[in-house]
């Protein structure tokens, strides 16, 4: 008890101290019947054409990407599918598997000021979940291609932020936008983004979303 009493203690000089930078997750949706192809959001900005994701390479690094939608290029072709269920214009990992790790090279490290994550299905593929991980790497020992059940921490990667989009109750369908930034600055210098996305539910093997685009914008 006198453990905890002290932890509690230390939280709140933690807290009332803080100045500290912070990574913020803003979570945007809307619903099927008032979501459009141009993807508004009220807290997320509408996805970009010439954001330094357009110039970075995506590859799959683990997973099986679902035949039935995109590849790897739909994420950063600066396009968005015209209606709510249109594979071909998204990417998404194969059916029944319980999804996969991306990974985004850039030529150089550069200042990341922001990573937004754009996603729309009328049902359980609409909302998103993932860890993203950021490195330069140049760490000893750094693993460009971490596998599952390899803790990317552990070898050169830094966790930059976990999102959970599923809503607590009701219909999960629609238009997701996701926007990661930092409260005091920008999110940190990388040159690799790994995003570790899984599945939305286990109920049928419908459970990987259908990502439209993947933003990262540079502090210039
Ligand atoms: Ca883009
Ligand atoms: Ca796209």
């Amino acid at each position: 008890m006198k453990n905890h009493i002290l932890t509690m203690g230390a939280a709140i000089l933690l807290l009332g101290g803080s100045a500290r930078a912070e990574i913020k997750v803003t979570v945007d949706h809307r619903e099927n019947s008032d979501a459009t192809s141009s993807f508004k959001f009220k807290n997320v900005p509408a996805p970009a054409k010439d954001d330094a994701a357009a110039k970075a390479s995506f590859t799959v690094v683990d997973g099986e990407q679902d035949p039935a939608g995109g590849d790897v290029t739909k994420l950063n072709d600066g396009k968005l599918p015209s209606e709510e269920d249109e594979p071909a214009e998204n990417f998404f990992f194969n059916a029944g598997t319980e999804g996969g790790r991306l990974k985004v090279s850039f030529d150089e490290a550069i200042t990341i000021k922001q990573i937004n994550t754009y996603s729309w299905h009328p049902s359980t593929r609409g909302p998103q979940v993932y860890k993203v991980y950021g490195s330069d790497g140049a760490a000893e020992g750094f693993n460009a291609k971490p596998k599952p059940g390899t803790d990317p921490e552990k070898c050169g990667w830094k966790l930059i932020a976990k999102v959970d989009t599923r809503p607590k109750g009701g219909e999960n369908g629609g238009q997701y936008g996701v926007s990661i930034t930092d409260s005091d600055g920008p999110v940190g210098k990388y040159r690799y983004l790994l995003f570790d996305m899984s599945r939305t539910e286990t109920d049928d093997d419908f459970g990987n979303t259908f990502y439209s685009e993947i933003d990262v914008i540079e502090q210039k």
